[in-house]
C-alpha cells in the first residue's frame, strides 16, 4: 500500500510540495494538545444533544452515514476556533496556492465542520471536496480548495482514518480507485491531514469502541461561493466580534467587491 508522507508543521515548503505531487500529506504537531483537549471539551455539549446518523437541522444523509454527528457553526461553539482558523500553516498553504500563483486575489473560509465517526460507522464513498464546485473544479488543473482534516483524537487503521487516493488529483474524471492505491491518514492527535480538493478521499470505517474526531476547515479561492454561512450557522454577533483577519476569512467585513475577489 503506498503511504502518506509525514511532515513537520514548520516544514511549510516540504507540505506545499508533498500536496502538488501527492495531492496530500499528513502534517504533524499542527495543534497543540491543550487545544485539543479545549476544542474537545467545548464541542461535547453540542454532541451530547445530537442523535447519531443526524445533523443540527434534524437531516439524515447517506453520504455521511448513520453512525456519524457532525457539527457546524463552530464558532458560536467554541471561542478556540479563531486560532484554528487563523493557523500559519493553512493559511501560508492556501496563500502560497491560490494568491501568489494568481489564481485568485484573496482565501476564504469556506466552512468547517466537526466529523465524529462512531463505532460501526462504514467507509464513505469516495469523493473530491471541490466536487462542490464541479463546474470550475478541473479548470486548467488548478486546485480551488485546499483542507485541513485535525486529528483531536489519534486516527488509526481501525478507527476510520481517512482514505486517501495520492495521485489521484490529477487523474482523468471518473477514474476509480484500486483497494492498493488507497492509504490511511494514520496520525496522532494534533495532526492534520492536509489534502487537495481535487484529491479522491472518504472516511474510514470505525471499528473501535471510541469514536475518532476529525476538524475539518476548507480554504478556497476568494471568487468561489462559501459552503457554509458563518453568520446563519452562528450567533452573527460571535462572528463581527471575531478579529479583522477572522472577519475577513469568513468574508464578513464590508466588502472589496471585484478589488479583493
Ligand atoms: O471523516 C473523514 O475523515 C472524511 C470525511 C469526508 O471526507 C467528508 O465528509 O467530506
Ligand atoms: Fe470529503
Amino acid at each position: 500500500m503506498a503511504a502518506l508522507r509525514e511532515i513537520d508543521h514548520q516544514q511549510v515548503d516540504d507540505i506545499l510540495a508533498a500536496v502538488e505531487t501527492d495531492g496530500a500529506c499528513i502534517a504533524l504537531n499542527v495543534l497543540p494538545g491543550e487545544l485539543c483537549d479545549g476544542l474537545l471539551h467545548d464541542f461535547q455539549p453540542h454532541l451530547d444533544a445530537l442523535p447519531w446518523g443526524e445533523d443540527e437541522l434534524g437531516y439524515r444523509d447517506d453520504f455521511y452515514g448513520a453512525s456519524t454527528k457532525r457539527l457546524h457553526g463552530l464558532f458560536s461553539k467554541s471561542t478556540r476556533m479563531e486560532a484554528v482558523l487563523t493557523n500559519r500553516l493553512f493559511l501560508t498553504l492556501a496563500n502560497r496556492m491560490f494568491v501568489d500563483t494568481g489564481i485568485s486575489r484573496d482565501i476564504r473560509l469556506s466552512n468547517t465542520e466537526l466529523m465524529v465517526l462512531n463505532q460501526d460507522q462504514d467507509v464513505q464513498v469516495f469523493h473530491t471536496d471541490a466536487g462542490s464546485w464541479h463546474r470550475v473544479q478541473h479548470q486548467e488543473q488548478n486546485e480551488i480548495l485546499i483542507s485541513a482534516n485535525c486529528a483531536l483524537t489519534d486516527f488509526t487503521a481501525t478507527n476510520g482514518a481517512t482514505r486517501v487516493v495520492p495521485g489521484s488529483h490529477r487523474w482523468e474524471k471518473d477514474r476509480t480507485p484500486r483497494e492498493d492505491e488507497v492509504c490511511l491518514a494514520v496520525m496522532p492527535r494534533g495532526s492534520a491531514l492536509i489534502y487537495a480538493g481535487n484529491v479522491i478521499h472518504s472516511g474510514g470505517a470505525n471499528r473501535e469502541a471510541e469514536a475518532r474526531v476529525g476538524l475539518y476547515l476548507g480554504y478556497i479561492v476568494s471568487w468561489l461561493r462559501p459552503i457554509e454561512n458563518q453568520l446563519v450557522t452562528n450567533e452573527p454577533g460571535d462572528i463581527f466580534s471575531l478579529s479583522d483577519q477572522a472577519r475577513r476569512l469568513l468574508d464578513v467585513s464590508p466588502g472589496g467587491f471585484t478589488v479583493i475577489a
